[in-house]
């Protein structure tokens, strides 16, 4: 069978993935190092309707076997994995083929790879899927990047195979380049925000509440139907509901307090620092997973040190519906952080990024997927130039309607020694955000008096230096 696309790695992305795509009607090719997977992944496709699915173990058959020019998206582990796949694959492709790498790759990896293989007139794209598992097989949502003419050839495959929403699939060309990988990194990044947001709204729920894991997956449930509606909120309170079945009582409860990660949250907060973006909620989110680690020395230091007295007359109710403003406050912070990241990467390469169609393609099929990002989609489309989410004219009445619960939210965890490192991280950035004056003066001065670094003035134009002696 000649087929249409082909896709190299079958662990769990490429596997769902190429099943998706042979279910949308493209017969695919596919290929992986150990050829194992491949029997795996024939005998799903046969399993699950005789998709049209053929299996290689010899790479110069699999080259063989897809349409020309040929499209083969690469889903392996990001980094040499990559390098090494390309190397085996460019021996059979030719001019005019086209190599999509699918993982999670570091955006300046891509456009290496991408002038190395054009050396041999081939094409790269780098493509960020999100998902997981059940995004790949029933839907993801894509973040292609590179040239235009190589996503011309790839968006019919890609537009069917991709999460539909009200608005359209959930891909769209983000850009040249890496551009692709870079909003898959920053995405991912927001993951992490959201899940920390979540999960300090636990923590005060439960300590400061006293609430049950009954009564939170409650108000999850609950908040599910409101502005927080989310594939991260919905699946919380699934996780509250689960019961243990290796013990008594809930799963939560026995899960050890240490968070894993794979590296994409920490690429973004070197990112915010390399482009001088604020990105204090994803920082605070990925501080949160190291401190987590430190699981001995946490047990050690919670013996010398006691929790503050319980704040007293908890209203349960209030509280919750506290928390549940606080969290879409502080996630409003969050977003913007991130797009503004988007934004500064995209203006210093050049990428010309649509910011309303980034959040529009993250509607649906991705872990963020939330109906909250469609309303920043409308803000850029009001506003393709908005400078900051907090000042769209919708946000910022959002933001005001909540604002004095997120400051009791905070205020009350800092009381109960509950950290909320997310929390605060962004009421902080909203609170610099919104004030004209800050005491950046002061630092200015300091910066003048012990290094001669100059400042300017409020009341004239020019740099001074003064004698501060
Ligand atoms: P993994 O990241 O676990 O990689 C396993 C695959 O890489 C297997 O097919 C393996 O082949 C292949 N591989 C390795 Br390891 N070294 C290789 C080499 N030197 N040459 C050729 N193949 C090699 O797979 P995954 O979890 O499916 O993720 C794939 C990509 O998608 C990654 O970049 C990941 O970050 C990204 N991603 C994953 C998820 C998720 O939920 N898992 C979500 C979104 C994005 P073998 O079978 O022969 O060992």
């Amino acid at each position: 069978m000649s087929t249409r696309i082909g896709l190299v790695g079958l662990a769990v992305m490429g596997q769902n993935l190429a099943l998706n795509i042979a279910e949308k009607g493209f017969p695919i090719a596919v290929y992986n190092r150990s050829p194992e997977k491949v029997d795996d992944t024939v005998a799903r496709a046969q399993a699950e309707g005789d998709l049209p699915l053929v299996g290689y173990k010899d790479i110069q058959d699999f080259v063989a076997a897809i349409e020309r020019p040929r499209s083969v998206i690469i889903l392996v582990k990001a980094g040499k994995p990559v390098d090494d796949t390309i190397a085996k694959l460019v021996e059979h492709l030719e001019p005019g083929d086209l190599i999509i790498d699918g993982g999670n790759e570091w955006f300046e990896n891509t456009e290496r790879r991408a002038r190395q293989v054009a050396e041999r007139g081939l094409l790269y794209m780098g493509m960020g899927v999100s998902g997981g598992e059940e995004g790949a097989r029933k839907g993801p949502s894509m973040m292609p990047g590179g040239p235009q003419e190589a996503w011309e050839r790839v968006a019919p495959i890609l537009q069917k195979v991709a999460a539909q929403v009200d608005d359209g699939p959930c891909v769209t060309w983000i850009g040249p380049g890496g551009a692709g990988n870079y909003v898959k990194m920053i995405h991912n990044g927001i993951e992490y925000g959201d899940m920390q947001l979540i999960a300090e709204s636990y923590d005060i729920l439960k300590h400061v509440g006293g609430l049950s894991n009954d009564e939170l997956a409650d108000v999850f449930a609950e908040w599910n139907r409101g502005e927080l509606e989310s594939f991260l909120i919905e699946i919380t309170a699934q996780i509250f509901r689960r019961r243990d079945d290796q013990g008594d009582g809930w799963l939560v409860d026995k899960i050890l307090d240490k968070t894993g990660m794979k590296g994409t949250g920490r690429w973004t907060v070197q990112e915010a620092a390399e482009r001088s973006v604020a990105a204090g909620t994803m920082t605070a989110a990925l501080d949160a997973r190291y401190l987590s680690g430190l699981k001995d020395e946490r047990v050690a230091a919670s013996r010398l040190f006691d929790d503050p007295a319980p704040p007293a007359g908890i209203d349960k109710a209030a509280l919750v519906n506290d928390v549940r403003q606080a969290l879409y406050a502080s996630k409003i912070c969050s977003y913007a952080q991130g797009m503004n990241l988007i934004r500064a990467t995209g203006e210093t390469f050049a990428w010309g990024l649509d910011l309303g169609a980034i959040a529009r393609i993250w509607k649906g099929g991705c872990i963020i997927r939330a109906v909250f990002l469609d309303r920043i989609k409308q803000a850029y489309d009001r506003d393709p130039k908005l400078p900051n989410l907090l000042v769209d004219a919708e946000f910022a009445r959002e933001i005001k309607e909540r604002q004095d619960a997120w400051r009791r939210v905070v205020g009350l965890a800092v009381a109960s020694g509950i950290a909320t490192p997310a929390f605060s991280a962004s009421l902080a950035y909203f609170d610099s955000y919104r004030r004209a004056r800050l005491p950046a003066n002061l630092v200015q001065a300091q910066r003048d008096l012990f290094g001669a670094h100059t400042f300017e003035r409020t009341d004239r134009e020019g740099s001074f230096h003064a004698d501060w002696e």
